[in-house]
């Protein structure tokens, strides 16, 4: 019983809703059985014996296992939409579990028991609980070293990768944050659009670096090898696109974009979130 830790337990509910082709279960999270003697900090998640009512969003799944391995909650268009593109770049099973963030389910006491920053995406993986994209995207990575999507230590790139993938999480998202979001930070509407503008003139300075870095060694962020650095910056990209100079203006930025946007598993994720690149945004 490794993962008696926490106070609840994950299991589904009745109701389903719908997006393209696949359904996803909603999820409710009820008291643990072993609630009061158990001290550690993750909730506890077992799914209940009986799952008729829900499915399984899984690729190559194989006959007599049909577990999912991961569990990612989403919502459409967020920060998650990069580790659900590797999910399917692996190519492991997994589950998509809907937080829609516009009926504040990011803010139910059940959500906030798995991830206490009511933000999406969030991924269980056994009884373990991880959250942010980044730190979501090594794990995954790191767990599928034969999937080949980041350099393991000892690479030569290992360094470049880790680089760009915490600037791009602490500094680049940062500045998308303060333009999506403004309303987080400050209490007043001239403060906020003030600081939007401020957010694009710096998000300007920082594609065009990314721009003569893939210009000077593209096609991809690590020169010709693909990685889950570029699928993670195409999903920043994505969320440009209603601003003066979205990424897809930068020709090398564009590039790129149409390199990963061709790929099997982005366009499956696109479709499972029900979103087009010029679609709706929740982040
Ligand atoms: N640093 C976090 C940011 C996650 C984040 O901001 N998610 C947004 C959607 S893109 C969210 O959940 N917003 C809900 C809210 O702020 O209420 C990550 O990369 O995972």
């Amino acid at each position: 019983m490794p993962f008696f830790a926490g106070h609840h337990r994950l299991t589904p509910t009745s109701s389903l809703s719908a997006t393209p082709k696949i359904r996803y279960a909603s999820w409710s999270l009820a008291s643990s059985d072993h609630s009061r003697s158990c001290a550690r900090a993750w909730p506890v998640i077992r799914p209940r014996a009986k799952t008729a009512a829900r499915e399984r969003c899984m690729v190559r799944e194989e006959p007599g296992n049909e577990r999912p391995v991961y569990r990612l909650f989403w919502d459409r268009g967020s920060a998650n939409m990069a580790p659900h593109a590797v999910l399917r770049e692996i190519g492991c099973r997994f589950e998509l579990i809907r937080v829609d963030i516009s009926k504040g389910e990011n803010r139910a006491p059940a959500y906030l028991a798995l991830n206490p920053n009511a933000r999406v995406p969030t991924l269980v993986h056994g009884g373990r609980v991880i959250y942010e994209s980044a730190a979501i995207l090594m794990y995954l990575c790191e767990a599928h070293p034969d999937a080949g999507l980041m350099p393991l230590p000892g690479d030569p790139d290992r360094g470049a990768f880790l680089q760009w993938l915490f600037w791009m999480t602490n500094t680049l998202q940062e500045d998308l944050q303060h333009w999506w979001h403004a309303d987080n930070y400050l209490d007043g509407e001239a403060c906020r659009h003030e600081m939007k503008i401020v957010a694009e003139r710096r998000l300007e300075r920082m594609f065009s670096q990314l721009d003569s870095h893939l210009a000077a060694g593209g096609p991809y962020m690590l020169g010709n090898r693909f990685s889950a650095l570029d699928v993670f910056l195409v999903m920043l990209c994505r969320w440009t696109r209603a601003m003066a100079l979205p990424a897809t203006s930068y020709a090398n930025l564009n590039r790129l974009i149409g390199l990963v946007t061709a790929r099997p598993a982005w366009a499956a994720m696109m479709l499972a979130e029900g979103i087009d690149w010029n679609g709706p945004l929740a982040s």
